[in-house]
Protein backbone atom coordinates (compact mmCIF):
# COMPACT_ATOMS: atom_id res chain seq x y z
CA UNK A 1 0.00 0.00 0.00
CA UNK A 2 1.36 3.59 -0.72
CA UNK A 3 1.32 6.10 1.89
CA UNK A 4 1.74 9.72 1.24
CA UNK A 5 1.93 12.30 4.08
CA UNK A 6 -1.25 14.31 4.92
CA UNK A 7 0.29 17.42 3.66
CA UNK A 8 1.53 16.90 -0.04
CA UNK A 9 1.80 19.09 -2.89
CA UNK A 10 2.50 16.73 -6.32
CA UNK A 11 4.30 19.66 -7.95
CA UNK A 12 6.72 20.25 -4.94
CA UNK A 13 7.59 15.93 -4.95
CA UNK A 14 8.03 16.33 -8.33
CA UNK A 15 10.61 19.19 -8.85
CA UNK A 16 11.97 20.41 -5.36
CA UNK A 17 12.13 16.86 -4.20
CA UNK A 18 13.97 15.94 -7.44
CA UNK A 19 16.36 18.89 -7.35
CA UNK A 20 17.50 17.46 -3.63
CA UNK A 21 18.58 14.53 -5.18
CA UNK A 22 20.22 15.89 -8.27
CA UNK A 23 22.24 18.65 -9.84
CA UNK A 24 20.61 21.61 -10.82
CA UNK A 25 22.03 21.60 -14.43
CA UNK A 26 20.30 18.28 -14.66
CA UNK A 27 18.04 18.25 -18.07
CA UNK A 28 14.53 17.82 -17.85
CA UNK A 29 12.84 19.05 -20.48
CA UNK A 30 14.60 18.95 -24.19
CA UNK A 31 12.80 19.95 -27.79
CA UNK A 32 13.55 19.14 -31.44
CA UNK A 33 15.24 22.47 -31.84
CA UNK A 34 17.65 21.16 -29.40
CA UNK A 35 16.31 23.28 -26.24
CA UNK A 36 17.04 21.90 -23.25
CA UNK A 37 15.32 23.33 -19.82
CA UNK A 38 17.79 22.04 -16.42
CA UNK A 39 15.83 21.15 -13.76
CA UNK A 40 16.79 24.28 -12.35
CA UNK A 41 15.55 26.21 -14.96
CA UNK A 42 12.37 24.26 -14.60
CA UNK A 43 11.83 25.25 -11.45
CA UNK A 44 12.82 29.11 -11.67
CA UNK A 45 10.23 29.39 -14.47
CA UNK A 46 7.76 27.55 -12.54
CA UNK A 47 8.04 29.38 -9.36
CA UNK A 48 8.03 32.54 -11.43
CA UNK A 49 4.71 31.56 -13.24
CA UNK A 50 3.22 30.84 -9.66
CA UNK A 51 3.95 34.44 -8.63
CA UNK A 52 2.36 35.49 -11.44
CA UNK A 53 -0.43 33.60 -10.95
CA UNK A 54 -1.05 34.39 -7.00
CA UNK A 55 0.25 38.07 -7.27
CA UNK A 56 -0.78 39.72 -10.19
CA UNK A 57 -3.74 37.21 -11.62
CA UNK A 58 -5.54 36.96 -8.16
CA UNK A 59 -5.54 33.20 -8.25
CA UNK A 60 -6.01 31.09 -4.78
CA UNK A 61 -6.46 28.01 -3.91
CA UNK A 62 -8.92 25.85 -4.82
CA UNK A 63 -9.55 27.95 -8.45
CA UNK A 64 -9.61 26.01 -11.44
CA UNK A 65 -7.28 27.08 -14.06
CA UNK A 66 -7.55 25.73 -18.07
CA UNK A 67 -4.08 24.85 -19.32
CA UNK A 68 -4.20 24.89 -23.35
CA UNK A 69 -1.42 24.85 -25.93
CA UNK A 70 1.24 22.09 -27.63
CA UNK A 71 3.40 20.35 -25.98
CA UNK A 72 6.09 22.29 -25.10
CA UNK A 73 8.13 23.27 -21.95
CA UNK A 74 6.59 25.88 -20.77
CA UNK A 75 2.98 24.25 -20.45
CA UNK A 76 4.70 21.89 -18.46
CA UNK A 77 5.92 25.28 -16.37
CA UNK A 78 2.71 26.18 -16.45
CA UNK A 79 1.36 22.69 -14.94
CA UNK A 80 3.53 22.87 -12.04
CA UNK A 81 3.15 26.32 -11.37
CA UNK A 82 -0.69 25.91 -11.05
CA UNK A 83 -0.28 23.04 -8.29
CA UNK A 84 2.43 24.85 -6.65
CA UNK A 85 0.17 27.59 -6.11
CA UNK A 86 -2.80 25.41 -5.29
CA UNK A 87 -4.80 25.55 -7.87
CA UNK A 88 -6.27 22.98 -9.49
CA UNK A 89 -5.51 22.18 -12.74
CA UNK A 90 -7.62 21.58 -16.04
CA UNK A 91 -5.51 20.21 -18.80
CA UNK A 92 -7.39 20.47 -22.48
CA UNK A 93 -6.20 19.21 -25.74
CA UNK A 94 -4.88 21.89 -27.96
CA UNK A 95 -7.50 20.25 -30.95
CA UNK A 96 -10.15 21.31 -28.51
CA UNK A 97 -13.00 23.28 -30.46
CA UNK A 98 -14.40 26.19 -29.21
CA UNK A 99 -18.30 24.35 -28.13
CA UNK A 100 -16.39 21.48 -26.02
CA UNK A 101 -14.11 24.07 -24.23
CA UNK A 102 -17.18 25.76 -23.05
CA UNK A 103 -18.87 23.03 -22.00
CA UNK A 104 -15.49 21.97 -19.68
CA UNK A 105 -15.40 25.48 -18.46
CA UNK A 106 -18.93 24.96 -17.61
CA UNK A 107 -18.74 21.50 -15.58
CA UNK A 108 -15.06 22.80 -14.14
CA UNK A 109 -16.28 26.43 -13.13
CA UNK A 110 -13.16 27.61 -14.53
CA UNK A 111 -12.03 31.08 -13.97
CA UNK A 112 -8.58 31.53 -15.64
CA UNK A 113 -6.85 29.80 -18.43
CA UNK A 114 -3.14 29.79 -19.30
CA UNK A 115 -2.89 29.19 -23.59
CA UNK A 116 -0.59 28.98 -25.60
CA UNK A 117 -1.17 31.78 -28.17
CA UNK A 118 -1.17 29.72 -30.98
CA UNK A 119 -4.16 27.73 -29.41
CA UNK A 120 -6.43 30.61 -28.14
CA UNK A 121 -8.56 31.74 -30.86
CA UNK A 122 -11.05 29.07 -29.98
CA UNK A 123 -10.77 29.38 -26.42
CA UNK A 124 -11.34 33.28 -27.27
CA UNK A 125 -14.39 32.16 -29.39
CA UNK A 126 -15.85 30.11 -26.73
CA UNK A 127 -16.73 32.96 -24.82
CA UNK A 128 -16.90 31.82 -21.14
CA UNK A 129 -18.71 34.14 -18.85
CA UNK A 130 -15.94 35.70 -16.46
CA UNK A 131 -12.98 33.62 -17.90
CA UNK A 132 -9.50 34.83 -17.66
CA UNK A 133 -7.47 34.10 -20.46
CA UNK A 134 -3.68 35.19 -19.68
CA UNK A 135 -1.63 33.89 -23.22
CA UNK A 136 1.98 32.43 -23.21
CA UNK A 137 4.39 32.09 -26.47
CA UNK A 138 3.46 35.91 -27.79
CA UNK A 139 4.77 39.51 -28.38
CA UNK A 140 2.31 41.08 -26.64
CA UNK A 141 3.32 43.12 -23.55
CA UNK A 142 1.68 41.22 -21.41
CA UNK A 143 2.58 37.49 -22.42
CA UNK A 144 3.10 35.87 -19.24
CA UNK A 145 6.57 34.96 -20.29
CA UNK A 146 7.44 38.17 -19.86
CA UNK A 147 5.73 38.97 -16.98
CA UNK A 148 7.37 35.78 -15.40
CA UNK A 149 10.71 36.81 -16.05
CA UNK A 150 10.71 39.84 -13.91
CA UNK A 151 9.47 37.19 -10.96
CA UNK A 152 11.49 35.86 -7.86
CA UNK A 153 12.18 32.45 -8.77
CA UNK A 154 11.61 31.25 -5.01
CA UNK A 155 7.84 30.31 -4.47
CA UNK A 156 6.61 29.28 -1.88
CA UNK A 157 4.10 26.19 -2.37
CA UNK A 158 0.67 26.82 -1.54
CA UNK A 159 0.63 23.57 1.42
CA UNK A 160 -1.86 21.51 -0.22
CA UNK A 161 -3.26 18.69 1.64
CA UNK A 162 -2.75 14.73 -0.01
CA UNK A 163 -6.36 14.58 -0.73
CA UNK A 164 -7.16 17.97 -2.40
CA UNK A 165 -8.02 18.05 -6.16
CA UNK A 166 -4.76 18.78 -8.07
CA UNK A 167 -6.34 18.51 -11.42
CA UNK A 168 -9.78 17.34 -13.49
CA UNK A 169 -8.99 15.18 -16.45
CA UNK A 170 -11.69 15.25 -18.86
CA UNK A 171 -12.69 12.05 -20.48
CA UNK A 172 -11.78 12.64 -24.35
CA UNK A 173 -15.73 11.35 -24.93
CA UNK A 174 -15.64 9.15 -27.67
CA UNK A 175 -19.70 10.10 -27.71
CA UNK A 176 -21.63 12.43 -25.33
CA UNK A 177 -21.01 15.40 -22.98
CA UNK A 178 -17.50 15.48 -21.30
CA UNK A 179 -16.99 14.02 -18.11
CA UNK A 180 -14.75 16.06 -15.86
CA UNK A 181 -12.72 13.21 -13.51
CA UNK A 182 -11.10 14.99 -10.15
CA UNK A 183 -7.66 13.73 -8.90
CA UNK A 184 -6.05 14.58 -5.84
CA UNK A 185 -2.03 15.40 -5.56
CA UNK A 186 -1.27 11.60 -3.69
CA UNK A 187 -2.87 10.55 -6.93
CA UNK A 188 -0.43 11.84 -9.54
CA UNK A 189 2.48 10.45 -7.49
CA UNK A 190 0.12 6.94 -7.43
CA UNK A 191 0.71 6.62 -10.86
CA UNK A 192 4.23 6.90 -10.81
CA UNK A 193 4.74 4.82 -7.84
CA UNK A 194 2.45 1.54 -9.06
CA UNK A 195 2.81 1.51 -13.35
CA UNK A 196 6.32 3.41 -13.69
CA UNK A 197 7.87 2.02 -10.65
CA UNK A 198 7.02 -1.71 -10.91
CA UNK A 199 6.08 -1.94 -14.59
CA UNK A 200 8.31 0.46 -16.34
CA UNK A 201 11.23 0.99 -13.81
CA UNK A 202 12.66 4.40 -15.69
CA UNK A 203 16.33 5.26 -14.78
CA UNK A 204 17.57 8.70 -14.11
CA UNK A 205 19.54 9.07 -17.34
CA UNK A 206 16.46 7.61 -19.12
CA UNK A 207 15.02 10.07 -22.19
CA UNK A 208 11.13 10.20 -22.27
CA UNK A 209 9.55 10.92 -25.30
CA UNK A 210 5.86 10.01 -26.87
CA UNK A 211 2.90 11.21 -29.16
CA UNK A 212 0.04 11.71 -26.07
CA UNK A 213 -0.84 15.46 -25.44
CA UNK A 214 -0.44 16.74 -21.50
CA UNK A 215 -3.97 16.99 -21.89
CA UNK A 216 -4.63 13.15 -22.10
CA UNK A 217 -3.66 11.88 -18.90
CA UNK A 218 -1.80 9.37 -20.77
CA UNK A 219 0.70 12.16 -21.83
CA UNK A 220 1.05 14.04 -19.01
CA UNK A 221 1.84 10.71 -16.78
CA UNK A 222 4.35 9.78 -19.92
CA UNK A 223 6.11 12.88 -20.44
CA UNK A 224 5.74 14.73 -16.75
CA UNK A 225 5.03 12.67 -13.95
CA UNK A 226 6.78 9.46 -15.20
CA UNK A 227 10.64 10.65 -15.91
CA UNK A 228 10.54 13.45 -13.26
CA UNK A 229 9.67 11.32 -10.62
CA UNK A 230 13.20 9.61 -11.18
CA UNK A 231 14.90 12.56 -12.64
CA UNK A 232 14.94 11.75 -15.67
CA UNK A 233 14.09 13.80 -18.82
CA UNK A 234 11.43 14.20 -21.80
CA UNK A 235 11.65 15.34 -24.81
CA UNK A 236 8.66 17.52 -26.36
CA UNK A 237 7.28 17.34 -29.33
CA UNK A 238 4.53 19.79 -30.72
CA UNK A 239 3.77 17.29 -33.86
CA UNK A 240 4.36 13.63 -32.64
CA UNK A 241 2.38 11.73 -35.44
CA UNK A 242 4.35 8.68 -36.39
CA UNK A 243 6.45 10.51 -39.27
CA UNK A 244 7.87 12.87 -36.45
CA UNK A 245 8.76 10.18 -34.02
CA UNK A 246 11.00 7.76 -35.68
CA UNK A 247 14.01 10.09 -36.44
CA UNK A 248 13.18 11.61 -32.99
CA UNK A 249 14.09 8.75 -31.23
CA UNK A 250 17.17 8.64 -33.22
CA UNK A 251 18.10 11.67 -33.17
CA UNK A 252 17.59 12.33 -29.56
CA UNK A 253 18.32 8.84 -28.28
CA UNK A 254 14.93 8.22 -26.62
CA UNK A 255 15.08 5.36 -24.18
CA UNK A 256 11.00 5.15 -23.13
CA UNK A 257 8.24 5.79 -25.88
CA UNK A 258 4.71 6.23 -25.01
CA UNK A 259 2.17 5.94 -27.68
CA UNK A 260 -0.67 4.30 -29.23
CA UNK A 261 -1.04 1.22 -31.20
CA UNK A 262 -1.45 3.00 -34.34
CA UNK A 263 1.74 4.72 -34.29
CA UNK A 264 3.36 1.91 -34.01
CA UNK A 265 1.50 0.23 -36.46
CA UNK A 266 2.09 3.34 -39.03
CA UNK A 267 6.23 3.49 -38.15
CA UNK A 268 6.66 -0.13 -38.50
CA UNK A 269 6.29 0.42 -42.05
CA UNK A 270 9.30 2.75 -42.01
CA UNK A 271 11.01 0.46 -40.02
CA UNK A 272 12.13 -1.79 -42.97
CA UNK A 273 15.15 -2.76 -42.20
CA UNK A 274 17.41 -2.71 -38.38
CA UNK A 275 19.42 0.11 -39.57
CA UNK A 276 16.78 2.75 -41.36
CA UNK A 277 16.47 4.25 -37.87
CA UNK A 278 19.01 3.65 -35.33
CA UNK A 279 16.82 2.73 -32.40
CA UNK A 280 18.96 1.30 -30.24
CA UNK A 281 18.40 3.69 -27.09
CA UNK A 282 15.10 2.48 -27.11
CA UNK A 283 14.77 -0.23 -24.13
CA UNK A 284 10.83 0.60 -23.64
CA UNK A 285 7.61 0.89 -25.54
CA UNK A 286 4.79 1.47 -24.18
CA UNK A 287 1.38 0.81 -26.05
CA UNK A 288 -1.78 2.25 -24.31
CA UNK A 289 -4.92 3.67 -25.48
CA UNK A 290 -6.65 1.12 -27.48
CA UNK A 291 -6.39 -2.56 -27.78
CA UNK A 292 -2.87 -3.71 -28.96
CA UNK A 293 -3.47 -6.34 -31.26
CA UNK A 294 -0.87 -9.42 -30.84
CA UNK A 295 0.06 -8.43 -35.04
CA UNK A 296 1.26 -5.52 -33.68
CA UNK A 297 3.27 -6.36 -30.82
CA UNK A 298 4.77 -9.22 -32.83
CA UNK A 299 6.30 -7.11 -36.07
CA UNK A 300 7.44 -4.60 -33.36
CA UNK A 301 9.62 -7.37 -31.98
CA UNK A 302 10.48 -8.71 -34.95
CA UNK A 303 11.85 -5.36 -36.28
CA UNK A 304 12.90 -3.67 -33.11
CA UNK A 305 14.18 -5.95 -30.88
CA UNK A 306 11.60 -4.48 -28.20
CA UNK A 307 8.94 -6.05 -25.91
CA UNK A 308 6.22 -3.32 -26.03
CA UNK A 309 4.66 -3.04 -22.92
CA UNK A 310 1.10 -2.90 -23.27
CA UNK A 311 -1.70 -1.77 -20.96
CA UNK A 312 -4.84 -0.29 -20.34
CA UNK A 313 -5.58 3.17 -18.48
CA UNK A 314 -8.62 5.27 -17.99
CA UNK A 315 -8.86 8.60 -17.37
CA UNK A 316 -10.97 7.68 -14.78
CA UNK A 317 -8.41 5.92 -12.99
CA UNK A 318 -5.64 8.28 -14.38
CA UNK A 319 -3.15 6.09 -15.76
CA UNK A 320 -2.36 2.14 -16.90
CA UNK A 321 -3.59 -0.41 -14.02
CA UNK A 322 -2.89 -3.33 -15.87
CA UNK A 323 0.02 -4.39 -17.74
CA UNK A 324 3.31 -6.44 -18.06
CA UNK A 325 6.92 -5.88 -18.73
CA UNK A 326 10.03 -8.21 -19.90
CA UNK A 327 9.39 -11.89 -19.29
CA UNK A 328 5.84 -11.16 -17.68
CA UNK A 329 4.67 -10.09 -21.27
CA UNK A 330 2.00 -12.73 -22.75
CA UNK A 331 1.67 -11.02 -26.70
CA UNK A 332 -2.23 -10.31 -27.22
CA UNK A 333 -2.66 -9.77 -23.63
CA UNK A 334 -3.09 -6.62 -21.68
CA UNK A 335 -1.37 -8.65 -18.19
CA UNK A 336 -1.45 -8.76 -15.31
CA UNK A 337 -3.02 -6.17 -12.09
CA UNK A 338 -0.35 -3.46 -12.20
CA UNK A 339 1.21 -3.70 -8.21
CA UNK A 340 -1.09 -1.67 -5.54
CA UNK A 341 -4.37 -2.56 -8.16
CA UNK A 342 -6.56 -5.28 -8.00
CA UNK A 343 -8.72 -6.59 -11.29
CA UNK A 344 -11.78 -8.78 -11.70
CA UNK A 345 -14.34 -10.07 -14.09
CA UNK A 346 -17.64 -9.61 -13.12
CA UNK A 347 -21.48 -10.22 -14.86
CA UNK A 348 -23.85 -7.79 -15.10
CA UNK A 349 -24.92 -8.25 -11.22
CA UNK A 350 -21.75 -7.53 -10.10
CA UNK A 351 -20.22 -11.54 -9.44
CA UNK A 352 -17.23 -12.51 -10.33
CA UNK A 353 -17.10 -14.74 -13.37
CA UNK A 354 -14.42 -18.18 -14.06
CA UNK A 355 -11.35 -17.44 -15.64
CA UNK A 356 -12.23 -17.99 -19.27
CA UNK A 357 -15.55 -16.51 -19.18
CA UNK A 358 -15.81 -13.17 -20.56
CA UNK A 359 -17.40 -10.50 -18.47
CA UNK A 360 -17.31 -6.69 -17.41
CA UNK A 361 -13.65 -5.61 -16.32
CA UNK A 362 -13.64 -4.32 -12.92
CA UNK A 363 -10.60 -2.90 -11.53
CA UNK A 364 -9.89 -0.74 -7.99
CA UNK A 365 -6.53 0.97 -6.55
CA UNK A 366 -4.82 3.46 -5.03
CA UNK A 367 -6.53 6.32 -7.80
CA UNK A 368 -10.46 5.78 -8.13
CA UNK A 369 -13.16 7.15 -10.10
CA UNK A 370 -14.42 10.95 -9.06
CA UNK A 371 -16.68 12.25 -12.09
CA UNK A 372 -17.61 16.47 -10.77
CA UNK A 373 -21.23 16.72 -10.95
CA UNK A 374 -22.00 14.15 -12.80
CA UNK A 375 -24.57 11.04 -12.46
CA UNK A 376 -22.94 8.48 -14.50
CA UNK A 377 -20.55 7.90 -11.32
CA UNK A 378 -23.33 5.50 -10.23
CA UNK A 379 -22.61 3.52 -13.37
CA UNK A 380 -18.73 3.59 -13.48
CA UNK A 381 -18.40 2.75 -9.57
CA UNK A 382 -20.16 0.18 -8.07
CA UNK A 383 -19.73 -1.56 -4.46
CA UNK A 384 -16.35 0.32 -4.92
CA UNK A 385 -15.14 -1.38 -7.78
CA UNK A 386 -14.90 0.79 -11.03
CA UNK A 387 -16.44 -1.07 -14.23
CA UNK A 388 -14.19 0.64 -16.88
CA UNK A 389 -16.69 -0.23 -20.14
CA UNK A 390 -14.26 -2.99 -21.40
CA UNK A 391 -15.11 -6.70 -21.81
CA UNK A 392 -12.24 -8.82 -20.39
CA UNK A 393 -11.53 -12.57 -19.56
CA UNK A 394 -8.96 -13.59 -17.02
CA UNK A 395 -7.08 -16.56 -18.29
CA UNK A 396 -6.12 -19.34 -16.28
CA UNK A 397 -2.31 -17.87 -15.42
CA UNK A 398 -4.12 -14.78 -14.19
CA UNK A 399 -3.67 -12.69 -17.62
CA UNK A 400 -6.28 -10.21 -18.33
CA UNK A 401 -7.28 -10.50 -22.10
CA UNK A 402 -9.26 -7.85 -23.92
CA UNK A 403 -12.46 -9.11 -26.15
CA UNK A 404 -14.08 -5.33 -26.91
CA UNK A 405 -15.73 -2.48 -25.36
CA UNK A 406 -18.45 -3.47 -23.65
CA UNK A 407 -20.99 -1.56 -26.08
CA UNK A 408 -18.80 -3.29 -29.16
CA UNK A 409 -19.36 -6.28 -28.97
CA UNK A 410 -21.35 -7.73 -32.15
CA UNK A 411 -24.70 -10.08 -32.03
CA UNK A 412 -25.13 -11.74 -35.40
CA UNK A 413 -27.42 -14.58 -35.45
CA UNK A 414 -27.18 -15.56 -32.24
CA UNK A 415 -22.87 -15.42 -31.93
CA UNK A 416 -21.56 -13.20 -30.64
CA UNK A 417 -18.65 -11.46 -31.64
CA UNK A 418 -15.66 -9.18 -30.93
CA UNK A 419 -14.78 -6.79 -33.63
CA UNK A 420 -11.29 -6.31 -31.96
CA UNK A 421 -10.50 -10.18 -33.27
CA UNK A 422 -11.71 -9.75 -36.49
CA UNK A 423 -9.48 -6.41 -36.56
CA UNK A 424 -7.07 -8.22 -35.77
CA UNK A 425 -7.24 -10.88 -38.45
CA UNK A 426 -7.60 -8.31 -41.22
CA UNK A 427 -4.41 -6.21 -39.69
CA UNK A 428 -2.76 -10.21 -40.13
CA UNK A 429 -3.39 -9.40 -44.01
CA UNK A 430 0.35 -7.21 -45.36
CA UNK A 431 -1.87 -4.78 -47.27
CA UNK A 432 -4.00 -3.68 -44.67
CA UNK A 433 -3.14 -0.67 -42.46
CA UNK A 434 -5.80 0.12 -40.19
CA UNK A 435 -9.05 -1.85 -39.50
CA UNK A 436 -12.73 -0.96 -37.18
CA UNK A 437 -15.17 -4.15 -37.20
CA UNK A 438 -18.51 -2.60 -36.16
CA UNK A 439 -22.14 -3.98 -35.89
CA UNK A 440 -24.43 -3.06 -38.79
CA UNK A 441 -28.04 -3.23 -37.68
CA UNK A 442 -29.97 -6.42 -40.19
CA UNK A 443 -33.32 -7.42 -40.41
CA UNK A 444 -32.50 -11.14 -40.56
CA UNK A 445 -29.38 -11.19 -38.44
CA UNK A 446 -30.17 -8.84 -35.83
CA UNK A 447 -26.47 -7.15 -36.71
CA UNK A 448 -24.12 -7.98 -39.13
CA UNK A 449 -20.25 -7.56 -39.00
CA UNK A 450 -18.93 -4.52 -40.98
CA UNK A 451 -15.52 -3.84 -41.83
CA UNK A 452 -13.81 -0.30 -42.54
CA UNK A 453 -10.38 -0.63 -43.60
CA UNK A 454 -7.54 1.75 -44.68
CA UNK A 455 -5.30 -0.05 -47.23
CA UNK A 456 -1.63 0.72 -48.19
CA UNK A 457 -0.66 3.21 -50.99
CA UNK A 458 -0.88 1.55 -53.92
CA UNK A 459 -3.53 -1.36 -53.10
CA UNK A 460 -6.58 -1.09 -54.92
CA UNK A 461 -10.13 -0.05 -52.85
CA UNK A 462 -12.05 -2.31 -55.41
CA UNK A 463 -13.99 -5.31 -55.00
CA UNK A 464 -11.74 -7.56 -55.76
CA UNK A 465 -9.62 -6.58 -52.81
CA UNK A 466 -12.75 -6.75 -50.60
CA UNK A 467 -13.03 -10.20 -51.40
CA UNK A 468 -9.58 -11.17 -50.81
CA UNK A 469 -9.82 -9.65 -47.46
CA UNK A 470 -13.07 -11.14 -46.16
CA UNK A 471 -11.43 -15.11 -48.22
CA UNK A 472 -8.11 -13.86 -45.98
CA UNK A 473 -9.96 -13.68 -42.80
CA UNK A 474 -12.52 -16.77 -43.50
CA UNK A 475 -9.07 -18.50 -43.55
CA UNK A 476 -8.19 -17.07 -40.10
CA UNK A 477 -11.15 -17.76 -38.17
CA UNK A 478 -13.89 -19.21 -37.86
CA UNK A 479 -16.18 -18.25 -41.09
CA UNK A 480 -19.39 -16.37 -38.92
CA UNK A 481 -17.02 -13.79 -37.95
CA UNK A 482 -15.67 -12.79 -41.72
CA UNK A 483 -17.16 -8.85 -42.76
CA UNK A 484 -19.96 -9.20 -44.96
CA UNK A 485 -19.71 -6.21 -45.21
CA UNK A 486 -16.22 -3.91 -46.21
CA UNK A 487 -15.81 -0.31 -46.94
CA UNK A 488 -12.44 1.45 -47.40
CA UNK A 489 -11.56 4.60 -45.92
CA UNK A 490 -8.74 7.57 -46.24
CA UNK A 491 -8.18 7.21 -42.45
CA UNK A 492 -10.93 5.89 -39.71
CA UNK A 493 -12.25 8.61 -37.73
CA UNK A 494 -10.59 8.78 -34.13
CA UNK A 495 -11.14 11.65 -31.11
CA UNK A 496 -7.99 14.09 -30.43
CA UNK A 497 -6.50 11.47 -28.09
CA UNK A 498 -6.50 8.87 -30.90
CA UNK A 499 -9.45 7.15 -29.86
CA UNK A 500 -11.23 5.12 -32.23
CA UNK A 501 -15.06 6.87 -32.67
CA UNK A 502 -16.79 3.43 -33.36
CA UNK A 503 -20.03 5.12 -32.94
CA UNK A 504 -19.18 7.35 -36.38
CA UNK A 505 -18.62 4.36 -38.30
CA UNK A 506 -21.92 2.70 -37.07
CA UNK A 507 -24.14 5.77 -38.10
CA UNK A 508 -22.55 5.80 -41.97
CA UNK A 509 -24.27 9.11 -42.70
CA UNK A 510 -22.16 10.52 -39.87
CA UNK A 511 -18.77 9.80 -40.50
O1 LIG B 1 -7.71 6.39 -21.75
C1 LIG B 1 -6.75 5.64 -21.84
O2 LIG B 1 -6.81 4.72 -22.62
C2 LIG B 1 -5.50 5.79 -21.01
C3 LIG B 1 -4.52 4.90 -21.18
C4 LIG B 1 -3.38 4.97 -20.43
C5 LIG B 1 -3.19 5.94 -19.53
C6 LIG B 1 -4.15 6.86 -19.36
C7 LIG B 1 -5.31 6.79 -20.09
C8 LIG B 1 -6.33 7.85 -19.87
Amino acid sequence: ELHYPAGLNCAVELLDRTLEQFRADRPALRTLSGEVWSYGELRDHTDQIAYVLTQDLGVVAGNRVLLRGLTTPWLVACWLAVLKAGAVAVTVLAQQRASELAAICDIAQVGHALCDVRTVDDLVKAEVPGLRITSFGGDAPDDLVRQAAIKPTRFEAVRTSSDDVALIAFTSGTTGRPKGCMHFHRDVLAIADTFSQHVLKPEPDDVFTGSPPLGFTFGLGGLVVFPMRVGASALLLEQAGPRQLLPALAEHRVSVLFTAPTAYRLMLDEVTSPSAYDLSALRRCVSAGENLPESTWRDWFERTGVRIINGIGATELLHIFISAADEEIRPGTTGRPVPGWQARVVDAAGNEVADGVPGLLAVRGPVGCRYLSDERQQVYVRDGWNLTGDTYVRDADGCFRYVARADDMIISAGYNIAGPEVEDALLRHPDVLEAAVVGREDAVRGQVVAAYVVVREGVPRSEETAALLRDFVKAELVPYKCPREIEFLDALPRTPTGKLQRFRLRRPGAR
